[in-house]
C-alpha cells in the first residue's frame, strides 16, 4: 500500500522547507487540525446528539446563531487557548479578539477563524466548513491589540479550512503550495489525498447567488451575462452551482475550475462576506493554488481590514474571469 502521509508529517516536512524550525508553527498547526476533527465529529453526530437548529440568539453579525456554531467555536477556542506561541484568537462569531491564557504577551503567533461557515445548511445536511488563518506578529512582550489582525492578507504565513462534507478534508498553504488531505475515521489522521491542488484553467462553474440579480449592480450583471450568455467557447459547458456554503463552493470549483462571486450590492454595500476571516484566507489559497481573488478592484490579499469585522466583495476562482469581473466593474462602476 502506498506510503500513508499524514498531515502531521507534512507539517514537519513545510515547516523544515521555510519556518523557523522551532517546532511552534508545527504544534499550532497541528492543535488547528485536531480542533477541527474535534469540530467534524461534532458535526456528523449532530442530529443524534440533538444539536441542530438554532439557539434562538444572534452573533455579532447579526445572524442566527445554531447550536453547533457555539459548540465549534467552543471547542476551536478551547483547543487553541492552551499554546504558549499563540497570543490571539479572533473569531467570527464573537465582537472582540480574545488573548490566550497561555501566550498572551510570549506568543508570537494570531489565529482568525470561521468556526462554522454555512451554518444555515446544517439542519439539511449540506457541507459546511471551518476557514482558519494564521498570521504572525512583529514583536512580542506585550499584550495584542486588534491592530495586530489588522494586516493585509499578503501577511499571513498560513490559511486553510476543513470542509465536512461526504468526507473530511483539510486544505492548507503556508506559502508554498496548497495540499489536501482526507480525515481517515479508522486512523483518526489526516492523510494526504489532493498533492498540490492547482486550479484547472477552465470555468467548469460560475457560483453566485442569481436571485440576487435585481440587487446586483451594472457590472455585476454584465459579467454574469457574459458567461450565461456563453459569448465565448470557454463558457459552453459552464454550468451555475451554489449551495450557500462558501467553503463547500469554493472547495468544488478549486478542484473543477471556475468562479465564485459574492458582490456588494444594493442591499448589501460593503459585500456580505468576511474580509478577514473568510476572503483572506481563500484568496491566499487560491492564489498558491494559480487562481486569483479581488474585491472587483483590487487584490483581496492587498486589503487592509478596517476592523476585525469588515466585509468585501469577493470574486475569486480562475484568473481569467476575476479579472474579467474586474473589467465589467471598471466600465460600468458602482454607484
Ligand atoms: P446567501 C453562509 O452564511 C455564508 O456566509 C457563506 O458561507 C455563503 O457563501 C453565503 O453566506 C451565502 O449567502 O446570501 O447567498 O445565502
Amino acid at each position: 500500500m502506498a506510503e500513508l502521509l499524514t498531515l502531521s508529517r507534512h507539517i514537519l516536512q513545510q515547516a523544515r522547507d521555510h519556518h523557523e524550525a522551532t517546532g511552534d508553527f508545527n504544534l499550532l498547526m497541528s492543535h488547528i487540525a485536531t480542533a477541527t476533527k474535534v469540530v467534524a465529529r461534532q458535526v456528523s453526530k449532530a442530529g443524534l446528539l440533538n444539536v441542530l437548529g438554532k439557539t434562538g440568539d444572534t452573533n455579532v453579525q447579526g445572524e442566527e446563531v445554531t447550536k453547533l456554531d457555539i459548540i465549534a467555536n467552543e471547542s476551536l477556542k478551547a483547543m487553541l487557548d492552551d499554546l504558549p506561541m499563540v497570543c490571539a484568537l479572533a473569531s467570527e462569531e464573537d465582537a472582540s479578539f480574545v488573548t490566550t491564557r497561555a501566550g498572551a504577551t510570549s506568543g508570537r503567533y494570531l489565529i482568525a477563524f470561521d468556526p462554522l461557515d454555512g451554518s444555515s445548511n446544517i439542519d439539511v445536511n449540506v457541507s459546511i466548513g471551518t476557514i482558519f488563518s494564521v498570521r504572525r506578529r512583529a514583536t512580542v512582550g506585550e499584550l495584542p491589540t486588534e491592530a495586530d489582525f489588522l494586516g493585509p492578507g499578503s501577511e499571513l504565513v498560513a490559511a486553510g479550512y476543513a470542509v465536512y462534507g461526504s468526507s473530511t478534508m483539510f486544505v492548507y498553504t503556508t506559502g508554498k503550495g496548497v495540499d489536501g488531505f482526507t480525515l481517515d475515521p479508522g486512523v483518526g489522521e489526516y492523510v494526504l489525498s489532493h498533492r498540490n491542488m492547482t486550479l484547472p484553467d477552465r470555468c467548469r462553474v460560475l457560483s453566485i447567488n442569481g436571485t440576487n440579480r435585481d440587487r446586483w449592480y451594472p457590472g455585476t450583471q454584465a459579467f454574469v451575462d457574459h458567461i450565461v450568455g456563453r459569448t465565448e467557447a470557454r463558457y459552453e459547458r459552464t454550468t451555475g452551482r451554489y449551495i450557500g456554503s462558501l467553503v463547500a463552493d469554493f472547495h468544488r470549483n478549486l478542484i473543477y475550475g471556475g468562479v465564485f462571486a459574492y458582490p456588494a450590492d444594493t442591499s448589501s454595500p460593503e459585500g456580505k462576506l468576511r474580509l478577514l476571516f473568510e476572503a483572506q484566507p481563500l484568496a491566499l489559497i487560491i492564489e498558491q493554488a494559480g487562481g486569483a481573488a479581488t474585491d472587483g478592484r483590487q487584490r483581496i490579499l492587498d486589503i487592509r481590514p478596517d476592523g476585525l469585522h469588515a466585509r468585501a466583495t469577493l470574486v475569486i476562482g480562475n484568473t481569467r474571469e476575476v479579472e474579467l469581473y474586474g473589467r465589467y466593474e471598471a466600465a460600468h462602476g458602482q454607484p
